[in-house]
């Protein structure tokens, strides 16, 4: 089978619209005509080497679409099913699985460490070439084949746009807030970063019931999504030091729970530094690999400050996708608020490069 598919061969280059040939489904596995693909920062952060991954591979990890073919044992899906793709791939059975944390699960990490399935191969050639399969998703293409374990069935009439953000930016953000952190009703939450992910924490803070959501960002747009979202206060930050006035909005104490979701060194700080006594600050946002952050031992041993990571929303996709196709559909979670782009495969550059100038919140490209 043959479809256009968007390749990322080395770093600090666009990604290549090229036509890839793609092997049929194997054991355990399927084949998924794509419906949309999230533009999410995490790609943009393995274009610019920012984030590790193997290439050349066909990048997107952020998808929703229609089964188009199962290989041999598959049980979970049938053809014509509508799915959402997950980006990490779990047993259901180790340690990790068992307690709730299937993000955690060693098969998802190999797949995305190796850019292979789990017999070692791929399904993408290029001219004979092997293309690898980004974090074993590989959104970014017209069919790609994933293990059938990796993907949600979703309902037939769900509009498979507004899916597609469910499989990435909202169940990392909302479930940061949900699993992670285990916001309370009446608490106080302070969020970095208000972009495609940021603003699904705080859109998640405000369905969790917190009582003060404080934003921020340095672009002024996103800081009015925020409002629209939820948050009580924004904070530009080019303008004021964010500690301090996160300070002085909670009255000198400080917020219950702080969240990175941006990926720098300073910011994870921040957020650790405007806690309050017993405060968590969930890092969501991956800073270069080799970083190391640094805190106070005074607040973290005499304050009982906890500063934490939160990989996928922490989350059981499985339970928690089906939670926010119900939240949407009781008119609580924002999902067509937040689709603000639109974009064929043949344009995902210049999708990327809108990312890169901050405009709107999240894109998705079409097929
Ligand atoms: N202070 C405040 N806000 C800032 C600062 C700063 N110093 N710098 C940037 N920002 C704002 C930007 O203006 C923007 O609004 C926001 O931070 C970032 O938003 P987006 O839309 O560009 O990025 P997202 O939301 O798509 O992705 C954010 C992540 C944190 C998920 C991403 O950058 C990341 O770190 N990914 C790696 C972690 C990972 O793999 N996660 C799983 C897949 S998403
Ligand atoms: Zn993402």
């Amino acid at each position: 089978m043959k479809a256009k598919a968007a390749i990322l061969f080395t770093v600090g280059q666009k990604l290549d619209i090229r036509e890839v040939e793609v092997e049929p489904p194997r054991s355990g596995e399927v084949m998924i005509r794509m419906a949309a693909a999230g533009i999410c920062h995490s790609d943009l952060h393995v274009m610019t080497g920012h984030l590790v991954a193997q290439l050349p591979a066909i990048l997107g990890h952020e998808g929703s679409g229609i089964v188009a073919e199962v290989g041999p044992g598959v049980t979970n899906v049938k053809p014509g099913d509508q799915v959402i793709r997950l980006w990490r791939l779990s047993c259901g059975i180790c340690e990790y699985c068992s307690n709730g944390r299937p993000a955690l699960c060693a098969e998802g990490l190999q797949i995305r460490m190796t850019g292979r399935l789990l017999d070692g191969t791929t399904r993408f050639k290029l001219d004979g070439m092997e293309i690898k399969h980004f974090a074993g998703v590989s959104s970014f293409s017209e069919y790609s084949v994933i293990p059938a374990k990796a993907v949600v069935k979703i309902p037939d009439d769900f509009p498979l746009d507004k899916a597609t953000l469910l499989g990435c930016g909202v169940i990392t953000g909302v479930g940061a807030v949900f699993n992670a952190a285990r916001v309370k009703p009446g608490s106080s939450v302070a969020v970095f970063g208000s972009g495609g992910v940021g603003i699904n924490v705080i859109q998640g803070a405000a369905i969790a019931g917190a009582e003060k959501i404080i934003a921020v960002d340095l672009l002024p747009n996103k800081l009015q999504f925020a409002k629209q979202f939820g948050a009580t206060h924004t904070i530009n930050a080019k303008e004021m030091n964010p500690v301090e006035v996160i300070r002085s909005l909670t009255g000198g104490r400080g917020v219950d729970y702080a969240f990175e979701v941006i990926g720098l060194p300073a910011t994870i700080r921040q957020a650790y530094d405007c806690l309050c006594r017993r405060g968590i600050a969930v890092v969501v946002g991956v800073t270069p690999m080799t970083t190391e952050v640094s805190v106070p031992i005074m607040t973290l041993v005499f304050e009982e400050r906890a500063l934490t990571g939160s990989i996928y929303g922490s989350s059981r996709p499985q339970i928690d996708i089906p939670m926010l196709i119900n939240l949407y559909r009781a008119g609580k979670l924002k999902l067509d608020e937040l689709l603000t782009g639109r974009y064929p495969l043949s344009q995902i550059n210049e999708a990327y490069e809108a990312l890169e100038r901050g405009e709107g919140l999240r894109s998705i490209a079409t097929f």
